[in-house]
């Protein structure tokens, strides 16, 4: 089976991922994984931490002349601003400088995560809650994509909103519309929202403000059958939904008409069955985004994901000193006005992650050749139904 798990710091040394379960005979190569780094790291309203990083992956294990070997893969992403923090970080040794964080911030594991690990310092949980660990999740995203990719599935991602702005109007119904992201300050299609989206985070800025949004991951060609109705840790939406749920900010996750099917009837949600010779069984709606009964029913997969607005204030809201209990602003830590533009590249990396893994599960994961043959054979018994 298909799983991850990511160590590292913020503003520590290094961020490691180990992926466990990649079939043998994958191709993989530091670029494609470092481009999908790069994707992560752009967007406007980013501060000033992304001008010192640029996220470079190295392989430690499970790759050999650029081919899994079916064993653990481990990656590392060095953290450039390392050097600026070692005297605060150090593993080792007393750290000269503590940085020592006492005002916890609303919205942060700040608080929480100190009352239940017994710390006093909350740099001991903001170093490690911090957003920056998900460079490592899409390092794992980028291996997972490559497998999709061998399997005929493209997984892309666009941003509809930011801070309230009007929603993205652009189509997004094949990959190759995706396009137009990678060009866009705010990974949005549309440009009238694009420039709304630029003059929010602006005004934001100027404030000492954040701001949360909107962003839809859809995975295309995905054949019928991935997950299964007959246990709830099985489904595929409930799977898709709890990884897209843990990437940090993320307030809700909703599959095809999600919220808004709950307002209408049931003639207006469902999608009525059609068949031809040349398509099958098909579609002309999608409200369901793909999925029925936790199965992929062959339409593209289409989430969408609310982030609320991030919690480092440079005009803090109120907070208590943690040892004083007396009344203070909450800490200001270096921070970004938005991320809502990265985060969609992060649920797309979550996204291929667990389709990678239901592939494994429905077509055999110990190699390629394997997953592909029977993914081949299986697309033929579909066809001729
Ligand atoms: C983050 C705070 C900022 C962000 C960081 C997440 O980092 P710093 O405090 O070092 O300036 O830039 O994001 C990343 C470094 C990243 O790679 O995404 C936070 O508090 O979550």
């Amino acid at each position: 089976m298909l799983r991850f798990m990511t160590a590292g710091e913020s503003h520590g040394e290094s961020l490691i991922a180990i992926l466990e379960g990649v079939p043998a005979g994958l191709e993989i190569s530091s670029g494609q994984v470092n481009a999908e780094l790069s994707r992560r790291q752009k967007g406007y309203g980013r501060g000033k931490r992304m001008e010192i990083e640029s996220d470079r992956v190295e392989f430690f294990s499970g790759l050999r002349g650029g081919r899994t070997l079916g064993s653990p893969l481990a990656m590392r992403i060095r953290n450039r601003d390392w050097d600026n923090w070692q005297n605060t970080m150090s593993p080792e040794g007393r750290n000269r400088d503590a940085r020592a964080v006492s005002s916890p911030r609303p919205g942060h594991a700040d608080l929480p995560g100190a009352i239940k690990y017994g710390h006093k310092d909350f740099r001991n949980i903001l170093e490690r809650a911090s957003a920056r660990e998900t460079a490592a999740r899409v390092a794992v995203g980028a291996v997972a994509k490559a497998l999709l990719g061998k399997c005929g599935i493209a997984v892309g991602g666009h941003v509809m909103s930011i801070g309230g702005s009007a929603p993205s109007k652009a189509p997004f119904k094949r990959p190759m519309e995706g396009a137009a992201a990678e060009t866009s300050p705010v990974r949005c299609l549309d440009r009238s929202a694009e420039k709304e989206m630029v003059d929010l985070i602006d005004a934001a800025a100027k404030e000492g403000e954040t701001l949360g949004g909107v962003f839809e991951v859809k995975a295309f060609d995905v054949p019928v059958g991935l997950g299964s109705h007959v246990h709830w840790d099985r489904r595929l939406d409930s799977d898709i939904a709890a990884a897209v749920m843990s990437i940090p900010a993320i307030k809700g996750v909703q599959i095809g008409a999600g919220f808004r099917g709950a307002g209408l009837q049931g003639s207006a949600v469902h999608d009525a069955i059609l068949y031809d010779k040349v398509r099958g069984f098909y579609r002309e709606t999608n409200n369901a985004g793909g999925i029925e009964g936790g199965i992929s029913n062959g339409e593209t997969i289409v989430i969408s994901a609310a982030m609320k607005p991030i919690p480092t204030l440079m005009s803090p809201l109120g907070s208590v000193h943690f040892l004083s209990k007396r009344k203070v602003d909450a800490a200001v830590e270096r921070s970004d006005v938005t991320a809502v533009p990265a985060a969609c590249v992060i649920g797309e990396s979550m996204v291929a992650f667990v389709l990678a893994k239901h592939m494994g599960e429905k077509f055999g994961g110990d190699s390629m050749d394997e997953m592909l043959e029977n993914l081949e054979s299986y697309r033929t018994y579909v066809k001729q139904l």
